[in-house]
């Protein structure tokens, strides 16, 4: 028995040496180990054996298994190593092959204007205020000063989800959400987003386009900061050789209200004006709604276009330009303001 023993062993043994690869070693595993392999139909002769002999007997296929599988996991390491270096031999990297060209992208004209724009006023001490583009018609119209019949609603026609939503049509909805929220307190903020009008899109107007909202509300305010903070602004867009001409206009939530100019040299060297914004001081009502005494509290308020801005700045010829994601248009403004 010792022998056949024996034997099993340097068979399998054998075997193990040869295999060439993982498929064969697994054919030795199962021609030896499995169910019906060889070593266990041996442990199967063990009934057959006198009693005395069976513990022993058994001992040594226990031993015989062992050895049989530890060659076996030997052998699998070897070969596994074996076939990884195989792959990487087959996949080498050939460095000399020309590289893929990756395009290094750019932050949209529109954004900078607004990143600008936000730096400025945040080092100004205003914070960033935000508010939802699917608007209540409450705040849209109503806490701004424009009832539900108020005729100057036709300026701004737009789009309705349903009865009492839209999607905003300026960025002065987010003055009434703020002043609620600060519950009197002072504030002075600034709120960038997109708008949405039932315009027609032409060269200088788009159905969506994007605002830049302004709000301050303290005690002592007059007309002269206003006119400070737009210039401020005007300058640090334009440079400071420009100047800006306020006409009076009207909205219903400011009093007085205006249209704000700037300044250009056009082609022929004289003067030229363009609007980009609408601005004036809060109106009282706008106030006391918003929770603050109009008798202690004043404000001034002001929306302004960004791709009027933009269009002005980089001198662009059509708003439409900013929505078609043309590559050959975005990549001219790589490192603008950078
Ligand atoms: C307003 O939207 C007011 N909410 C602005 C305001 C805020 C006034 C606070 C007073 C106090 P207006 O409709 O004029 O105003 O729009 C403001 C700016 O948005 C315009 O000066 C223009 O630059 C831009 N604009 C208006 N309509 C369009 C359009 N269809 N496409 C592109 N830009 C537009």
């Amino acid at each position: 028995m010792k022998e056949s023993l024996e034997l099993m062993k340097n068979k399998a043994l054998m075997a193990i040496t040869q295999a060439e690869n993982l498929e064969q070693l697994e054919g030795i595993r199962v021609q030896f180990l499995s169910k019906k392999g060889e070593v266990s139909l041996l442990m199967g002769t063990l009934r057959d054996l006198p009693m005395e002999e069976r513990p022993s007997f058994g001992a040594e296929v226990n031993l015989l298994k062992a050895s049989i599988e530890e060659a076996l996991y030997d052998k699998k390491q070897i070969l596994e190593e074996q076939a990884l270096a195989a792959i990487l031999e087959k996949e080498k990297i050939d460095v000399t092959l020309p590289g893929y060209q990756f395009y290094q992208g750019a932050i949209h004209p529109l954004n900078q204007v607004i990143e600008d724009v936000e730096d400025l006023f945040v080092g100004l001490g205003y914070e960033v205020a935000e508010g939802p583009e699917l608007e209540n018609d409450h705040y849209n119209f109503e806490m701004m000063n424009l009832d539900k019949e108020h005729p100057a609603r036709a300026m701004q026609d737009s789009f309705y989800t349903d009865e009492n939503h839209l999607l905003r049509t300026h960025t002065s909805p987010v003055q009434a959400r703020t002043m609620l929220e600060k519950k009197g307190k002072p504030l002075r903020i600034i709120c960038p987003g997109k708008v949405y009008r039932r315009d027609d899109d032409d060269p200088t107007h788009s159905h969506q386009f994007t605002q830049i909202e302004g709000l301050v509300i303290d005690e002592h305010i007059t007309f002269a900061n206003l006119k400070d903070a737009l210039l401020t602004m005007v300058r640090h867009l334009f440079g400071h050789d420009r100047i800006i001409r306020l006409r009076p206009s009207y909205f219903p939530f400011t009093e007085p209200s205006v249209e704000v100019d700037v300044s250009y040299q056009k082609k022929d060297g004289t003067l030229g004006w363009i609007e980009v914004l609408g601005a004036g001081r809060v109106h009282p009502r706008v106030l006391e709604m918003g929770g603050y005494d109009p008798k202690k509290f004043q404000g001034f308020a002001f929306g302004v276009g960004v791709e009027r801005i933009a269009i002005l700045k980089y001198k662009i010829d059509d708003i439409r330009h900013f929505y078609l994601n043309d590559i050959r248009f975005l990549s001219q403004f790589k490192g603008v303001n950078r």
